[in-house]
């Protein structure tokens, strides 16, 4: 296929609610939609993941759309591409920035689904057809604010909660959850809040029977990680330091890591999660796809990405009312008894609803061979 435009949105949607990390928090939701072209008319889209500060990784959405148009863009445009694991090697020239290579090959992967006229899924080689789903909760204003939430999402059938916890919001707060909600599939996300120097702070976590901790130390950490877990009963799970095939190797060789959060923008796209889910597979590693809050477009690729067999533990794929009023895709992502069912149709699945896109849209680029 050739790729003969690429049109790049720049998006700001309001999120229902804000949301608290140990990093900060978040209201606006900015990102970047992705939609390619091919010689035969056809489209394909992506959606940018980094926020608008690098508190999370080091992109931004503007690093990613300086990486977009100044590199990445011109080394797609014009090529013939038989397969989006090709996309790769293309962009292997360009150091790092993985969530805005991300945006792109994902939109190259729909495009190459549609063209194939199979859903996303299959393409991958997922086989579900339906997905279990939990919920990231994050940082409350008070205990009995976090049990009315985690109340209301165990109604609405999520299967997983995981809560975010930072320095001063950890023992007690899981102490309480726990006493309210003795046998929920419980486990805490740290976002990289603390150090090998809050070791017995961390052991004390161990009582409350948590399916994991998530990025406990730093955020470009694999060798405390494995200090850490022979001292923890608790399994953990790296999302921050995990950025590649590469690092998911070494994090498991060294035993950094019992679990590990897939998220497709972190690791660079979907060619490279998949290689992520095969070794882990291989390794009895179990893995989870993460979130970044992402709209409806981002959304459809981590279920498709969901539906590969090792993702054995529930995602933080919640369904789009749960973060906006509108999404931007034809249905919207609906959690049923805590299940999301894998689209059928051709690519993602889901129809990119211009109206609404072009509601949220702030600005708009064109890019064409010339
Ligand atoms: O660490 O998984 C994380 C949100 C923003 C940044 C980092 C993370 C998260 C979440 C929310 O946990 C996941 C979601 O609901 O999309
Ligand atoms: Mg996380």
């Amino acid at each position: 296929m050739q790729i003969t435009q690429v049109t790049i949105r720049e998006m700001k949607m309001r999120m229902k609610e804000p949301f608290s990390t140990s990093f900060g928090t978040m209201q606006d939701k900015h990102f970047l939609l992705l939609e390619v072209h091919d010689e035969l008319g056809n489209t394909g889209w992506g959606e940018s993941v980094a926020f608008d500060a690098p508190w999370y990784t080091e992109e931004t959405v503007e690093t990613s759309l300086h990486m977009l148009r100044d590199f990445l863009i011109p080394l797609l445009l014009g090529k013939d591409i038989s397969h989006p694991d090709d996309v790769g090697s293309l962009f292997a020239p360009i150091r790092g920035n993985n969530m805005a290579k991300a945006s792109l090959e994902c939109a190259i992967w729909d495009l190459y689904a549609k063209r194939k006229g199979i859903s996303l899924a299959e393409a991958l080689g997922g086989q579900r057809e339906r997905i279990e789903v939990g919920i990231s909760i994050g940082i409350q204003k008070d205990l009995a604010d976090l049990v009315d939430k985690v109340q209301r999402y165990l109604e609405e059938g999520y299967k997983r909660i995981k809560v975010k916890i930072k320095p001063g919001a950890d023992v007690e707060v899981l102490r309480g959850l726990r006493s309210a909600f003795p046998h929920v599939p419980l486990m805490a996300d740290a976002n990289s809040a603390y150090s090998l120097d809050d070791i017995d702070l961390l052991k004390r976590l161990d009582e409350f029977n948590l399916l994991m901790i998530e990025q406990p130390l730093a955020h470009d950490d694999i060798i405390d990680h494995a200090v850490l877990q022979k001292q923890l009963k608790t399994p953990i799970c790296l999302d921050e330091s995990i950025n590649s095939f590469e690092d998911a190797r070494k994090a498991v060789e060294l035993g950094s890591t019992k679990v590990i959060n897939v998220k497709i923008g972190r690791v660079g796209g979907l060619s490279e999660a998949k290689r992520i889910h095969d070794y882990c597979m291989e390794k009895g590693i179990h893995v989870w796809c993460g979130g970044m809050l992402e709209a409806g477009i981002g959304r459809a690729h981590n279920i498709a990405l969901t539906s590969l067999p090792n993702f054995t533990l529930p995602g933080d794929t919640a369904g789009s009312s749960r973060y906006w009023e509108k999404d931007i895709i034809d249905p919207e992502v609906i959690v049923e008894n805590g299940y999301i069912t894998v689209p059928s149709a051709p690519g993602i699945g889901f129809t990119p609803n211009l109206r609404t896109i072009e509601e949220f849209t702030t600005d708009i680029w064109h890019f064409k061979e010339n």
